[in-house]
């Protein structure tokens, strides 16, 4: 699985990119992270990629050229052209069931704005798959991007050791409930113990108490997941 991430601040996912899960899966070769600054493909000698909006009103808007230009350049970089997803406040809400679909693709171009947003011409242009990752604001795409990296290469054969956790967790495949509690030595502590049923080494009595753990998390926690089609928490 190949990504671009097509930025005005690259140095935001280093950091992000080098640890842990995701620059393992890199240097397994499971997937492939390329970076690209916008501001290269800006015109003039002031290399400028934001402006005024037209109409007035606050904040700077990011300018058309640089940000088709970029996405240009960037598509022939490798033989498949990509699904390219923009990260907006806009977009269509980000599920585990889209990310699944998001895994699916071979490549993923990954747009990431910055001010006060993109100018429109870049919507009617490039027709990006605009996602959200949440309804709260951010600073810019780059965040919202590597949850979308992060999530889609977990779900690449190989890049989680263990292929039996991941279809475990909460709200993978069909199964929406939330994990069950769950613990690890000491047995004690601070005057909290460990459930005695998990002590006890009898597999089937512990499956049933995770399923019941789960069942009443879920209800206490977020109803609106035993309700079907409803991604917002809110009702
Ligand atoms: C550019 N502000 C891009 C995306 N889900 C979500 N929340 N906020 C964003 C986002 C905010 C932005 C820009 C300027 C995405």
């Amino acid at each position: 699985m190949r990504f671009d991430v097509l930025t005005l601040f690259p140095g935001i996912l280093e950091g992000y990119l080098g640890q842990s899960l995701i620059k393992l899966a890199i240097e397994r070769g499971l997937i492939d992270v390329k970076l690209h600054d916008i501001r290269d493909w800006a015109h003039g000698k002031h290399r400028v990629v934001d402006d005024r909006p037209f109409g007035g009103g606050p904040g700077m808007v990011l300018k058309v050229e640089p940000v088709v230009e970029c996405v240009e350049a960037v598509r022939p970089m490798a033989d498949e052209p990509g699904r390219l997803v923009m990260l907006t406040p806009q977009g269509r809400k980000l599920d585990q069931r889209i990310v699944e679909e998001l895994a699916a693709e071979r490549r993923l171009l990954l747009l990431c704005g910055r001010y006060e947003g993109f100018d429109e011409r870049v919507r009617e242009i490039l027709e990006p798959d605009e996602i959200s990752i949440g309804d709260y604001i951010l600073g810019g795409g780059e965040v919202a991007s590597l949850v979308i990296i992060d999530a889609v290469a977990r779900l690449v054969p190989g890049v989680l050791g263990d292929e039996l956790s991941n279809r475990q967790d909460s709200f993978s495949g069909s199964e929406r409930l939330l994990e069950f509690a769950q613990y690890t030595r000491p047995r004690e502590y601070r005057g909290h113990t460990v459930p005695e049923v998990l002590l006890g080494g009898n597999h089937e009595e512990i499956s049933r108490w995770r399923d019941e753990q789960s069942r009443q998390r879920t209800r206490e926690q977020r109803a609106d997941l035993l309700r079907e089609d409803k991604n917002d928490r809110a009702q």
